[in-house]
């Protein structure tokens, strides 16, 4: 039976994207770790794993009928975790429409049989791996703010040594 590495997550409009991606050029040198590309800059919501296609219809059933507003979302705050070798941008208070909607989906996820991290939900984009030595952080002089009115399911797909994340399919948010 085939599966496919799948997460729902908050894409970003592709201005921001490349917003971001010269910030970071401007703000953390070479040598602190490898930049993730501009398209693959997103938020995960709820990590699903490797999944069969039967769970995956499933799954895209639930996620169809979750009710929730779009909202609002501050980028104010980065951070390093020194141990996965992340360096993240992230909120200071992150929106509770964010938060209901990642737990909506990775209760979903769990009772489905998608094994869920217990470490607590801190929704962050990405923005160098490998990043495993101390990293001077930018001031947190920075914000950037968006809507977020929809969500997606993604395919993580590695080829010719590349990961690129494939948007299956979108949900909007209410107005
Ligand atoms: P990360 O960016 O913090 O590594 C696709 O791999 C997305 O799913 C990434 O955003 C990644 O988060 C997240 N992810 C990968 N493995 C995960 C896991 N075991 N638990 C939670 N999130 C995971």
């Amino acid at each position: 039976m085939s599966a496919r590495r799948l997460f729902f997550g908050i894409g970003l409009p592709e201005p921001l994207q490349q917003q971001l991606v010269r910030w970071r050029a401007e703000q953390f040198p070479e040598e602190a770790g490898r930049p993730i590309a501009a398209a693959n800059l997103h938020i995960t919501l709820a990590f699903l794993g490797d999944v069969s296609d039967e769970k995956a219809q499933g799954l895209q059933q639930l996620a169809g009928r979750i009710q929730q507003r779009a909202f609002a979302l501050d980028l104010d705050d980065a951070g390093h975790w020194p141990r996965p070798g992340v360096v993240w941008l992230g909120c200071r208070q992150a929106p509770r429409g964010l938060l209901q909607l990642a737990e909506m989906l990775r209760s979903q996820a769990a009772r489905s049989g998608c094994h869920q991290s217990p470490q607590p939900f801190h929704p962050h984009i990405t923005l160098l791996r490998n990043a495993t030595r101390p990293v001077a952080l930018p001031p947190r002089n920075f914000h950037w703010r968006f809507t977020v009115d929809c969500f997606s399911l993604y395919q993580s797909v590695f080829s010719q040594g590349r990961t690129r994340y494939r948007r299956l399919q979108s949900w909007p948010l209410q107005e």
